[in-house]
């Protein structure tokens, strides 16, 4: 059978420790993906699962007295739990100790070994556990592991290798050809960049400590975690066991991942090995942005991690929506809050502001009073608007346009735009039509035209959402009076004209989203902030103070000054001081807003070295958050940059 379906992937997920929101990220946006496939009618297939057979898992079980394989088989059920609770469709679920998977690798192995693509040869080098990572003497920084900065191993061991050198410029030539197969397309530099600077053949097989898959015929050695974990993308599907499973669905048509593991495995090492066995490569690979808290990754081995389920436990509780309600917030919140792509800050204030703005007084509010005005006006019953003509059908159909070619781009943030721009059109269109006014007039058949509009609006939010907030979708379909057909609903019914049953009785309405109240709840997770008069001194840029009010230096050294490079930036709408300028601190990339519109233009600023503040708290400026702020000199009211003298300093090098 030919490619028939739409095939999507997270990555496997280390079982060393609970999901976090970070791994939930990834999986809440492919299952957005998958959800919005099938609500345009495709066949979909979405794969998810759990990798087992790393050291760090086999460490991890140590510390809790356990062994390796009860442990995995804790966690990979701790796994599904979570995707559970958190609405997640998959499916597929792949575990790497499952015979299905092993047997598959060892397969490869042994073509690869048999056709010359992997050999033997002895290793010496450094290995980052936390990591899974070989590094040469050069890549390390200050001795230690480039990618964590935790101490790095030397191994020394005769090992298997595979000939990744080889494939430097099939690599090349196909990523040169397939404009669209690295997103987003900055990253796709850094991949190229890799690639150009020399690929080294990897060392796949480590000793055998007990753990692991074993090497076919040599089994004193496994086979190097990675090298294992890659294969589950194809191992899953049926190959080398179900020919016809495998060809409907390779090759993926998008491979989702962070940024972590994007240049060296997803783009470079797993399309080599791909290449090796004469597979078709996968469409897209894709390499989102991290999310930060306060500044510092989030990560299970840091132990900052937010539990997404907490998340929404703390927000159903203290607001009083439904839990599955809440965890759609927190599904919304990721979605919408940061472009995908781009790195995001994470903050209990931004959450609470878009649950209580978008979700409570836009969406919520538009259902609700509605819904309210057909109680009182027509018994909560679905009327008759044969004499109304100017409802909002061509504002619906241009959102759903707008919105599709977004999510078709990944652009998950500027879809949600549209559709909550249907969202506010419909809460303005009852303003401006005024029912009430209506009703006291006598204009029956107006009004129920204007109400008829308004509900059309929220059902047509309702189908274009359920990607993303799934529960929230059949909870307004059950308000509408429409749960039973809504599960069939595709994306094209958005646009059905009259799409209520006349007759058709309502229910509720019952608030989906209950304002969280004045009262601010302590934030959580806690953050450690900067003073607030260490912030508020440098925001206000002050003259020298009397010698009173000096700092100490205790409180300067609690400001992080690092040097970032731009990488992008604009002007901001209607702010003719301001740019949005992107900024990279190696690691990381950012979003932060400078008041230097002035004096530079956006193009002078790509491509330099600046000194910001890193962890100056968010601020939302003219709808952008800013995450940081640059340092500038003035004179006249004109912005004079503080740039590194030399331009080689690496982004992200601390300023003392
Ligand atoms: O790397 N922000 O597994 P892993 C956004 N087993 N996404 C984040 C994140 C954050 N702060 N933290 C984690 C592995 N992620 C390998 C993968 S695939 C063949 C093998 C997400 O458990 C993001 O998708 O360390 C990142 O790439 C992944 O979790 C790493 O998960």
């Amino acid at each position: 059978m030919p490619k028939s379906a739409y095939y999507i992937t997270t990555p496997i997920y280390y079982v060393n420790d609970v999901p976090h929101i970070g791994n939930a990220y990834t999986t809440i946006i492919a299952d957005a993906v998958a959800r919005y496939h099938r609500l345009k009618g495709e066949n979909t297939f979405f794969l998810t699962g759990t990798d087992e057979n790393a050291i760090k898992v086999a460490a991890a079980a140590k510390d809790r007295g356990m062994e390796p394989k009860a442990f995995a088989d804790q966690l990979a059920e701790q796994f599904r739990e979570v995707w559970k609770t958190l609405d997640i469709q998959y499916d597929g679920f792949i575990r790497t100790t499952e015979p299905r998977h092993i047997k598959v690798v060892e397969a490869i192995f042994s073509r690869l070994l048999e056709q010359g693509d992997i050999y033997k040869g002895n290793y010496e080098g450094w290995y980052c556990v936390p990591c899974e990572t070989f590094f040469a003497e050069g890549e390390l920084e200050c001795g230690k592991c480039s990618s964590c900065g935790r101490e790095v191993e030397w191994v020394a061991e005769e090992n298997y290798y595979f000939r990744l050198s080889a494939f430097s410029e099939r690599l090349l030539a196909h990523i040169e050809a397939n404009p669209g197969f690295l997103q987003p397309e900055f990253r796709k530099n850094e991949v190229v960049n890799f690639i150009k600077q020399g690929l080294r053949d990897v060392s796949i097989t480590r000793k055998n400590q007990g753990w692991g898959i074993p090497v076919p015929g040599d089994p004193g050695k496994v086979i190097y975690v990675w090298f294992d974990a890659l294969i589950n993308y194809i191992s899953a599907i049926g190959y080398l066991a179900d020919d016809e499973k495998f060809n409907s669905l390779w090759p993926a048509d998008l491979q989702l991942m962070g940024k972590d593991i994007f240049v060296r495995f997803h783009c470079t090492f797993w399309p080599a090995m791909l290449m090796g066995l004469g597979l078709e490569l996968p469409k897209v690979f894709f390499g989102h942005g991290f999310w930060t808290l306060d500044g510092e990754k989030i990560s299970k081995s840091k132990g900052n991690a937010i539990s997404p389920a907490e998340l929404a436990g703390d927000l159903a509780e203290e607001s009083g929506a439904r839990l599955d309600i809440a965890l759609d917030a927190v599904r919304y919140f990721v979605a919408r809050e940061v472009s995908f792509g781009l790195d995001g800050d994470f903050s209990m204030k931004s959450f609470r502001n878009r649950f209580n703005s978008d979700l409570a007084n836009d969406l919520g509010n538009l259902l609700n009073r509605t819904l309210s005005m057909l109680n009182k006006y027509f018994d909560g019953v679905i009327p008759d608007p044969k004499h109304f003509s100017g409802g909002l059908a061509p504002v619906i159909a241009g959102a759903s346009n707008t919105a599709a070619e977004a999510f078709d781009k990944l652009e998950f943030t500027k879809g949600l735009e549209a559709i909550w721009s249907i969202i506010s059109a419909g809460n303005k269109f009852v303003n401006d039509m005024k029912p009430w006014d209506l009703e006291k007039e006598g204009k029956t058949d107006e009004l129920a035209g204007v109400l008829y509009s308004a509900l059309e609006v929220a059902r047509a939010a309702a189908i274009m959402v359920s990607p993303f907030m799934p529960a929230t979708a059949m909870e307004i379909a059950r308000q509408l009076g429409i749960k039973d057909q809504f599960a069939s609903l595709k994306w094209a019914n958005v646009n059905d004209e009259k799409p209520f049953a006349v007759g058709t009785k309502t229910q509720g309405p019952d608030p989906i989203f209950p304002r969280l109240g004045s009262k601010k709840k302590e934030d959580k997770p806690k953050v450690e902030q900067i003073p607030e008069e260490v912030s508020k001194a440098v925001e206000a840029q002050e003259a020298p103070k009397p010698a009173d009010e000096l700092i100490s230096y205790d409180y300067f050294s609690k400001m992080k000054l690092k040097v970032a490079e731009v990488i992008a930036a604009e002007r901001i709408e209607k702010a003719d001081k301001l740019l949005k300028l992107k900024i990279s601190l190696g690691d990381e990339e950012r979003e932060i807003v400078a008041g230097v519109a002035e004096s530079y233009a956006p193009e002078e600023l790509v491509g330099r070295k600046i000194v910001i503040i890193a962890n100056l708290q968010p601020a939302k400026i003219r709808g952008v958050i800013s995450n940081g702020m640059l340092l500038a000199a003035e004179i006249d009211g004109k912005a004079i940059l503080l740039q590194p003298e030399n331009s080689d300093v690496p982004a992200g090098t601390k300023v003392k």
